[in-house]
């Protein structure tokens, strides 16, 4: 790689000034490889002044942390280090000061083939890890508890099958200012949080009754779209008990910012506890034929 950059007819004041460029170079990535600082961002939510990704506490999330901080962002500043490097060795070596006579140099094969080559090589190492992240995302496990999540302008409904001691429908509003209680946290606390097993296989099948959603929790690395009259799959395994927040990711009418999402994950036994507790709260909300959005997309394409 070094020889291929060298370009050729360098007088010796221009291979010294080279010299020190790709040792000054060579240092910086050096530096740039080393680890990554983990995402400092608290496990749930985001809190002032924090960089990086949320902490991850699901199989998959814990993939997208190792694949952006360890893989992704040391490519990146490297490729950033090595075109800033270039750029000003071309602006020392190459102004019109140090250079007068401009050389007649059109191509070089060896440059050329280096400049195609390695690219392809970065390319193909990415999407290694890349295809297998998909492949873990895309390929859903058995589910221990299934739910239904549907987006609305504003807010999201949550359904807990019958074959599961559920059977029954809720929604999820964000708290406003003034309901909010001490550990709530502004637009992100919601008045009835999503509960979930702790350990345990959670598909998610996300849908819309009105306009695209997303849904999306990032220390779950979950982010699906909500699409009127498609059903979308998803899942997750939590490996600690807590409160996870998300919001709506896609940009969804005026009060997109104000639909946040909350996942309470618990033992099994707490689960099972709420579980029989919701299904009383909540039975009475649900509508005796729940209206089934998928019907509409169904029926439209029966018509072609
Ligand atoms: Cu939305």
């Amino acid at each position: 790689m070094k020889r291929s950059m060298t370009p050729p007819n360098l007088g010796g004041r221009a291979r010294s000034t080279y010299g020190v460029i790709t040792k000054t170079f060579a240092a910086l990535c050096l530096s740039a490889a080393l680890p990554v600082l983990p995402a400092l961002a608290a496990a749930g939510h985001a809190d002032p002044g924090e960089i990086g990704l949320q902490a991850p506490v699901t199989p998959i999330a814990h993939e997208i942390d190792f694949f952006y901080n360890d893989i992704l962002t040391p490519i990146i500043i490297l490729i950033s280090l090595f075109v800033a490097a270039l750029l000003i060795y071309v602006m020392v070596r190459f102004n019109e000061k140090a250079n007068p006579t401009a050389s007649q140099l059109t191509h070089h094969t060896g440059l050329e083939l280096a400049w195609t080559i390695i690219p392809v090589m970065i390319l193909v190492v990415i999407a290694v890890p890349s295809f297998r992240l998909l492949n873990h995302q895309l390929i859903l496990p058995k589910a221990d508890v299934t739910m239904k999540v549907t987006g609305h302008q504003w807010y999201w409904t949550y359904t807990y099958p019958k074959d599961q001691g559920g059977g029954f429908t809720y929604d999820s509003y964000m708290k406003s200012a003034d309901e909010l209680k001490p550990g709530d946290l502004r637009q992100l606390s919601v008045d009835n949080e999503a509960v979930v097993p702790v350990g345990k296989n959670i598909v998610v099948q996300v849908t819309s009754s009105d306009v695209i959603h997303s849904f999306t929790v990032p220390s779950f690395g979950v982010r699906i779209d909500a699409v009127p009259g498609r059903l979308n799959e998803t899942w997750f395994r939590a490996e600690r008990e807590g409160v996870y927040y998300g919001q709506c990711s896609k940009l969804c009418g005026q009060n997109h910012a104000y639909m946040p999402i909350a996942f309470r994950v618990v033992s099994q036994a707490k689960y099972a506890e709420w579980l029989a507790a919701a299904k009383k709260n909540f039975s009475a909300l649900t509508p005796a034929k729940p209206v089934r959005y998928a019907d509409n997309a169904l029926d439209v394409d029966a018509q072609h």
